[in-house]
Parts: structure tokens; sequence; C-alpha cells
């Protein structure tokens, strides 16, 4: 397998000291569904406007090392018309960008999906590549149920997947792999388990088919989780040695960061898993962060409700959770961050918003 230099030192430097990414690339349709859910009307410059939001809250840098933006994004200038991918690089975060073009009905596999977005891909990668992208994120997604995931639906998964990391590298830009087992579902932990370690399998198989070089890659899972649906949720310690075990059997370790999905979970949750996978003893030869998307934002979401007099509020919600899933990346969470105590402290080296 051929190495690209360059691509390795972007992919450690996301996730570099207990840094993480921001996944910030809801399509026009997903981050309207979670606006209008709190009654924020979805316009251009109301998705700027909270994305700005988050881009510039004060000491996220010391926390996220890279934001995955969308289309629309990153196009986009900030309210004093700095373009938002300088706004990024200019703090020393790496901009991403989500290159797939969502999931299609597979044909032949009744109630599948296959990601799409590989035709015209190359260009797309150069022009993003332009406006400032270092890196890119492909996603698939696969269900589970009685038969599901079929191995048509792995399989092509897993080649796309392979295709756009090979054409990512080519462009010189560091790819993350995303294959996302959904917590939809009343499946026990072991379902997944099971799941998720074929679904990995069939995808570094293709990754090796396709000569994509490891070190300069990045991989999104999930954890291993019970399915929403089932009464039995496990554990927290349960979570991390089942999700560790899949990563041991499956992900070489050649690859250099896995960075988790937060696939629903509460954002407390998230954070928790994430330390609990780091505390374990026995070898982990990746580092093992997070790709955040719903668990770094709800409770920002939630408190600026598209006011402008609560940018302050919404950002100081963003730092200390970054702050937190930054902690649970190194392993060095507790408790005692959460609440008023640990908001206090994550203040603590410089005032974020304050004193006036
Ligand atoms: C931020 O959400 C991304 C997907 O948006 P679309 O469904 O609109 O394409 C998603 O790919 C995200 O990057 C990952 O699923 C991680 O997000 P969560 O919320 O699962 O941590």
């Amino acid at each position: 397998m051929p190495t690209t230099p360059g691509l390795g030192e972007t992919a450690r430097a996301i996730i570099a000291d207990g840094m993480g990414i921001l996944a910030a690339d809801e399509t026009v349709s997903t981050i309207t569904k979670r606006l209008t859910a709190r009654a924020i009307e979805s316009t251009a410059d109301s998705r700027r406007a909270y994305r700005e939001l988050l881009f510039s809250t004060p000491g996220i840098a010391e926390f996220i090392g890279g934001v995955i933006m969308q289309d629309e994004t990153i196009r986009q200038d900030s309210a004093e018309g700095i373009p938002l991918v300088d706004l990024l690089a200019g703090r020393g975060i790496i901009p991403g960008i989500k290159v797939d073009a969502g999931v299609r009905p597979l044909a032949g596999a009744p109630g599948e999906f296959v990601t799409e977005g590989l035709d015209g891909l190359r260009e797309r990668l150069e022009e993003y590549r332009e406006l400032g992208a270092r890196f890119a994120k492909w996603r698939a997604v696969f269900t589970i149920r009685d038969g599901r995931p079929s191995a048509p639906c792995i399989h092509a998964n897993a080649h796309a997947l392979a295709r756009y990391a090979a054409l990512c590298q080519e462009q010189g830009l560091v790819p993350i792999v995303e294959p996302e087992v959904l917590m939809e579902g009343a499946h026990a932990l072991e379902r997944c388990e099971d799941v998720t370690g074929r679904v990995l399998q069939a995808v570094f198989n293709e990754l090796f088919a396709a000569r994509v070089s490891l070190e300069g890659m990045l991989l999104k899972p999930n954890m291993i989780t019970a399915g929403h649906g089932s009464a039995r949720q496990a554990s927290v310690e349960e979570v991390a040695e089942a999700t560790l075990r899949v990563l041991t059997r499956h992900v070489p370790p050649a690859v250099p960061g896995i960075v988790f999905l937060s696939g629903g979970q509460d954002p407390v949750l998230a954070t928790e898993h994430l330390n609990a996978i780091n505390a374990l003893e026995g070898p982990k030869p990746w580092t093992l962060s997070f790709s955040y998307g719903r668990a770094l934002q709800d409770e920002a979401l939630e408190a600026w409700a598209g006011r402008s007099e609560q940018v302050p509020a919404a950002q100081r919600m963003f730092h200390h959770r970054a702050w937190c899933d930054s902690a649970a990346a190194l392993g060095t969470y507790s408790e005692d961050m959460e609440g008023e105590a640990g908001f206090a402290r994550a203040m603590e080296p410089f005032s974020i918003h304050g004193p006036s």
C-alpha cells in the first residue's frame, strides 16, 4: 500500500492532544429539521449564524482539531465578511467537507440503502481543496433488522467508501471513512457487535483492495450499543469493552485515529462512553476520539434558540461539552466536570464572555 506524504500528518493533527472533530455537516434538509424543531426559521442566513456561533466560540481550538462542513457552509462568509473556512483555519482548526450525496434505496435489497456521490467526485474534491478543505467525509448507513444488513448492502457500501477514500487521497485530502450501524431498532448489544464487526471487516477488505493508505485516513464508526428500542441498555463499561473488542479485531493498527459518531446518544452518555473506552486497560494502537454532531451541538442549539442575545450562552454550552469530550478522548473525564462547578472550571483558562 503506498503512503502519501502529508496525509498522515493532517490526520494526526486533527486528533492531536485530546482534540476531536465537530461534525457540522448536516445537509440543509437535516439542519432545517433541527432548527424548526426549536421554532427557529431555517434560512441561509440563520444557518450561517448558527455555524458561525459554533466556529467562533472562544477557546474551542484547544478541543476541536477539525470541523466537517457541507457544501453551503464552505461557501459562506461570517457576518464580518470572512469566509467561514478561513475563520476556522485562522484559529488553527482544520476545515473538512462532507462529499457524499446521501443515501438512496439499494436495488435488489428492499429497505436498504447505498450512499451515492461517486460521479464527478474527483472534480468536486479538487474544488473543495481549492476552497480550503484538508479532509473529507463520506457516510454509509446500515440498519439492523431480521436479515439486515444484507451481504449486498455491506458490499456495495464498503466498495463505495473505498472508491471515495482512494479519490480523496489522490486529491490530497484525508478521507474520513464513516460506516454507521444505526442505533434504531430493538436489537441487543451483541447483535450490534456482530454486525459492526462484519461491516468493518468488509470496509477494510475494500480499502486494502483499493490501495488506500491506512496511515492517511481516519475511521468514524459507531460505538457498540444496544438499539434505542431495546429494553436492556448496556452499562457504560459493557459498551466500552464491546467497542474496543470489535475495533481490536477488525481495525488495523496502521489507522492513526478512530473518531466515533454519537448516533443519537445523549451528550453526557456519549462523553462517558468515550472516556470509558480510553480508560480501558490493554493495547489501543489508534488515537480514540470523537467526531460528534448531535452530542456536541444539542445543548448549544437549545440554548441559542435563534436569538442573537443567546449567542454567549450557547457558546458556553458548546465550549463546555467540547472540553468534556476532549477530556474523554484523553481518558481523564469525570462526573464533576458536569454541572455548574464544571462550567466554572471549563472557563478557568480565559474569560469566554466577560467580564464585559
Ligand atoms: C451532522 O450529521 C451528519 C449527517 O447529516 P445528514 O444526515 O444531513 O447528511 C452525520 O454524517 C454526522 O456527521 C454523523 O452521523 C455524526 O453525527 P452524530 O449526530 O451521529 O454524532
